[in-house]
């Protein structure tokens, strides 16, 4: 008796079950969406002038200014985005991170956006981390989620008072209803217009279904298996 076969249907088997292997990890990962989401990228050169302390490059460590733009974000009211390279505080992730209540009184109290792009009507999840100012009353760090024009923080009590010297980072994660096509998400610093407020660092926004793009390829990829096991089992 050839027993052939039944080694060759033994190896599709084992092949097969390679590919299933390597899919799951991409059907649980989590892209995020957002660009620059750790505040990491940021152009002295694009600086609002006078504005904060030394600036070359990326914001220098220990300094701090303030942008209208930067990589990924945009300003929408108030003074601008002040990012800070561990000055009072020290980052969640990497070395930035933006204190919502920037510079400038009065219309300290600043907001910022940006644009997501979701080519699935999925529900995303937000992840992001809060720090109110350190030596600080609640009534000065409140800070509001926006999605798509709507307030959605209500869920969120992101506004503690903190009487501690350091950085105390709270990470807060919320369920965000996609469209497809472009999303918009906010953050606004509101309370005490006083240049001290909530701190924001590590923004992500993900989705756990893959990209159209990779799950055409990863169905392609299960396509040819079966092909071949076809025609092995047409010889
Ligand atoms: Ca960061
Ligand atoms: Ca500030
Ligand atoms: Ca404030």
């Amino acid at each position: 008796m050839n027993s052939t076969p039944l080694r060759k249907t033994t190896r599709l088997l084992a092949s097969s079950l390679a590919v299933s292997a390597l899919m799951l990890p991409l059907l649980a990962s989590a892209q995020n969406l957002l660009n620059n989401g750790s505040f990491e990228t940021a152009d002295c050169a694009t600086r609002v002038a006078g504005v904060g302390t030394a600036c070359t490059g990326n914001v220098s460590s220990g300094q701090w200014a303030v942008f209208k733009n930067i990589p990924g974000w945009t300003t929408v009211s108030g003074a601008g985005i002040e990012i800070r390279d561990n000055w009072a505080g020290t980052a969640q992730n990497g070395s930035n991170f933006v204190e919502l209540d920037s510079h400038g009184m009065p219309g300290s109290n600043n907001s910022l956006m940006q644009q997501v792009f979701s080519s699935t009507s999925a529900q995303m999840q937000l992840s992001f981390w809060y720090a109110a100012r350190a030596g600080t009353a609640a009534h000065t760090n409140g800070i509001e989620v926006w999605w798509n024009g709507q307030n959605v923080s209500s869920l969120l009590t992101p506004n503690p008072a903190n009487g501690s010297t350091n950085t105390s980072w709270i990470q807060y994660t919320l369920a965000l209803n996609g469209n497809v096509g472009h999303n918009t998400i906010g953050f606004k610093a509101v309370g005490t217009d006083d240049t001290y407020g909530g701190s924001l660092d590590n923004i992500s926004i993900s989705t756990p279904v893959p990209e159209a793009g990779t799950l055409s390829m990863m169905l392609a990829g299960l396509g040819a298996v079966g092909f071949v096991a076809r025609r092995r089992r047409a010889q």
